[in-house]
Formats: C-alpha cells, sequence, structure tokens
C-alpha cells in the first residue's frame, strides 16, 4: 500500500516553497522537471508514489495542488523549468485576480466562495490515491491567501477527510509588527480547527493586542492610518 500524500500549497509563500520541496523531491527520486524518469533511476526501490502517480505515458505527475488568489506566483511556475510538472487541473488561480490583501477574513471568504471548485481539485486528486495516508500543506500565516484561504482549506479537508491526517507547514513573518498579526490570525485558525494551542496561541494574542492598546493609548490621535505609517 503506497499510503498516498496530497500537498496544497497556498498562497505566495506557499506556492514559492511548496515548488522548492517538489525541486527537491524530483531530485530525490530521479525524475525530470517534465516528470520523465531520468535513466539512472529506471531501477525503482523507492516509494515514488507516496507523492507522485504515473499518468498513462509514464510520466510522474506530483499529486500537488496549488491555489492562490492572484496570478503571479503561480504564473511565474508555470512558465519557470517547472512548468510541465503540475496537473494543469490542479491550479486553481481566483478570477477576481486582487489576492486577499494581506486579510485573513478575505482569503477565507473568498476560499468558501469557491468551495465546490476547491473539493473537486481535492476529491480528484484523492481517487487517484489506493490508501490515501493524508495532506501536507504550505502556506504563511502573515498573509492573506495562505492563513485565510489556508484555514478555510483546513476545515474543508477535516470535514470531508475527518480520518486523514492534516500536517500543515506554516511560515512566519519576521519582525515584531507582523507577529502581531500573525498571533492575531493563528487564533480563528485554531479556533476554527479546535485545536489544543488555542488557549497558548489566544494568551499570545492577548498580550500583543494589550501592547498595542498602551501604544494606542500613548497617541494622541491613534487611528488606523498612523498605524500604518508607524508600522
Ligand atoms: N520563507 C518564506 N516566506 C515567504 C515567502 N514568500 C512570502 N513569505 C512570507 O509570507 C508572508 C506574506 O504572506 P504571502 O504568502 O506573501 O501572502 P499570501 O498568502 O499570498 O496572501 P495575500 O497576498 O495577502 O493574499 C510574509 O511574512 C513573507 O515574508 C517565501 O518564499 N519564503
Ligand atoms: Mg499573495
Amino acid at each position: 500500500m503506497p499510503r498516498e500524500i496530497i500537498n496544497l500549497q497556498v498562497g505566495q509563500c506557499g506556492n514559492q516553497v511548496g515548488s522548492e520541496f517538489w525541486r527537491k523531491l524530483c531530485q530525490e527520486h530521479g525524475i525530470a522537471k517534465d516528470g520523465r524518469l531520468e535513466d539512472f533511476a529506471t531501477l525503482g526501490g523507492d516509494r515514488k508514489d507516496v507523492f507522485f502517480y504515473q499518468a498513462d505515458d509514464e510520466q510522474y505527475i506530483p499529486r500537488a495542488i496549488l491555489l492562490d488568489l492572484e496570478p503571479r506566483v503561480i504564473n511565474g511556475i508555470q512558465t519557470s523549468d517547472l512548468r510541465n510538472l503540475f496537473n494543469p487541473e490542479n491550479i486553481f488561480i481566483s478570477k477576481e485576480g486582487g489576492g486577499a490583501g494581506n486579510n485573513w477574513a478575505s482569503g477565507y471568504t473568498q476560499g468558501e466562495a469557491v468551495q465546490e471548485t476547491l473539493l473537486d481539485m481535492i476529491d480528484r486528486e484523492a481517487e487517484y490515491c489506493d490508501s490515501l495516508e493524508g495532506f501536507n500543506m504550505c502556506h504563511s500565516i502573515a498573509g492573506g491567501t495562505g492563513s485565510g484561504m489556508g484555514s478555510y482549506m483546513l476545515e474543508l479537508i477535516s470535514d470531508r477527510f475527518s480520518k486523514k491526517l492534516i500536517q500543515t507547514y506554516r511560515w512566519p513573518g519576521a519582525g515584531e509588527r507582523q507577529a502581531f498579526l500573525q498571533a492575531y490570525k493563528e487564533v480563528p485558525r485554531f479556533a476554527a480547527n479546535g485545536g489544543m494551542e488555542l488557549l497558548e496561541e489566544f494568551q499570545d494574542a492577548r498580550e500583543v493586542v494589550t501592547d498595542l492598546s498602551n501604544e494606542y493609548a500613548a497617541c494622541e490621535q491613534p487611528d488606523y492610518i498612523t498605524r500604518q505609517m508607524r508600522m
């Protein structure tokens, strides 16, 4: 039994880091960037089928789903040396094309609005598996798409595949200012998923919000614009 793993990459960071992940996997398994097996790798023995499936024409295709609410990064992948690696049916770029503007709620609601399309992709990919082990998801938590749409994807997968494992790889941004946003965004994410980390994350968020309120209180005229200018 292969125990297949489906990989989701969401938003700019998710797709950039995800591409590098696939580049590395291809290298390790002797799969060329167009999915063909390299001559030196034909003996097999490794378990390519965990992360790849074989198309009829002997091409290996990543069990990957690429999602973004703006086109730039995925378009970049589609014109890069990896352009022939991914299944084009597993690529979703929002028709709106404006991203989520670093806004968790926007990412979440835009994801919810296209749930049918997302579910079709996940279901189709799951049907290619003999014995699905679970899902990996690669995303940042400081933007809007990876964090918000990523949260929505986690809910969607938990509902649909409640017995499967979900492993996430999250990239926090550097710097104190972004850390505030991250803690703030993490709360709804864990609330949505009922994670044990909720209390700890909430505590972090509360501390940062308290610091922020004190900072505002010290301003003569605290408002959103002043805050943005100071960041
Ligand atoms: N490690 C790493 N971090 C990244 C990369 N790209 C973006 N980030 C970080 O991700 C955070 C921003 O999130 P993005 O992934 O760009 O945003 P998004 O998910 O596309 O969401 P929106 O563009 O706001 O809709 C910042 O903290 C960036 O520093 C990357 O390639 N590697
Ligand atoms: Mg983006």
